[in-house]
């Protein structure tokens, strides 16, 4: 068994979260997961803080084990959401593209354990000052919003500076990728882009489709120009998008326009000029499977791998 401060910490069996992702983490997606032994986590980008409230609600109904909400900081409701999950009880936050600090103590005093999702040494080592029970230190091979660094340099080196754990993101998939995780030192790993192949995984079934087609060179990140590069698959949506970006005549209007309700359409209506948001490894994702297989894949793989770690020595 793999050991981890995280599993104690959270009461969790097995130390693997399940992304936040945006319209994707549902109820029932992070309540299979919780249910498996993971952390399931519901996203706070839905049809607004009500639609989220009853999310989280749902969950509870679902399961008796511990789960969270991934708070998506850009977004004009955040916080309304901030407020909304110390009402509803809700134990465990993961924060994403950019700084919770202006919520810490309000979270902090409710008890919640708030792991905020960082992209670099200097917010981590913010948010361990400010009373963060760990972080999630996500490199750019993840879908979605994408930092800098890449996962294999961000991750021992936000290791090195912190004392809380770290819990490593982005291009993790199969128990590889587990293996070396725990190897540069995290004490779990983040998974997103596998868990959009779960059975409970509640996308349009073109979205699934899209991910199980996905090569290794199927992403592409955009964004950039517009100060948030976001990674998704490469689809005639994407490329529109990327083109507009490179044509100084377009203004940076004009693309935000384009790209507006473009995740919901991808997830929800499986539409064509849908944003498909996905990490580098959707290239490894084959099959459709239960959360649970999932999981116990990606635990059960990194185990076998380290414990046969010695192998390699002559
Ligand atoms: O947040 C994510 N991934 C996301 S959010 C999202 S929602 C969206 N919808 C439509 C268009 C664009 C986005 C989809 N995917 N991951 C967590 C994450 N946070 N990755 C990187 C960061 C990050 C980056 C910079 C966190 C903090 C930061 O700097 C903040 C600061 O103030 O220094």
């Amino acid at each position: 068994m793999i050991k981890s401060r995280i599993c104690d910490i959270l009461g969790i069996r097995y130390p693997i979260f399940q992304g936040g992702m945006a319209w994707v983490a549902d109820a029932s997606l992070a309540a299979a997961v919780s249910n498996a032994g993971g952390l399931g986590l519901i996203s706070s980008i839905n049809a607004g803080t009500e639609a989220v409230r009853n999310e989280i609600r749902k969950c509870r109904q679902m399961t008796d084990k511990p789960f969270g909400v991934n708070i998506m900081l850009q977004a004009p409701n955040a916080g309304e959401i901030a407020k909304m999950v110390v009402e509803e009880g809700v134990r465990i936050l993961t924060t994403g593209a950019g700084s919770p600090a202006q919520y810490m103590d309000m979270w902090k005093e409710a008890g919640v354990k708030v792991i905020p999702v960082v992209a670099s040494v200097a917010l981590a080592l913010k948010m361990q000052a400010i009373g963060a029970t760990a972080v999630v230190a996500e490199g750019a091979e993840s879908g979605g919003h994408v930092g800098e660094l890449h996962t294999m340099s961000l991750i021992p080196q936000v290791v090195d500076a912190l004392d809380i754990p770290v819990v490593a993101a982005g291009g993790i998939c199969d128990g590889r990728g587990a293996a070396a995780a725990f190897i540069f030192g995290a004490e779990a790993v983040q998974v997103g882009t596998r868990f959009l192949a779960a059975e409970e995984c509640t996308v349009h079934q073109n979205y699934k489709d899209k991910i199980l087609k996905a090569t290794d060179i199927s992403t592409i990140v955009t964004g950039k120009t517009l100060g948030h590069p976001v990674r998704s698959l490469k689809t005639p949506f994407s490329k529109t998008f990327a083109k507009m970006e490179a044509d100084p005549s377009v203004k940076p209007d004009e693309i935000l326009a384009f790209g507006t309700g473009a995740l919901r359409k991808a997830v929800k209506e499986g539409d064509p000029n849908g944003s498909y948001m996905a990490g580098e490894c959707a290239g490894m994702v084959k099959k459709i499977e239960p959360a649970k297989a999932i999981i116990e894949d990606i635990i059960g793989g990194a185990e076998r791998i380290l414990a046969h770690a010695g192998d390699l020595l002559a």
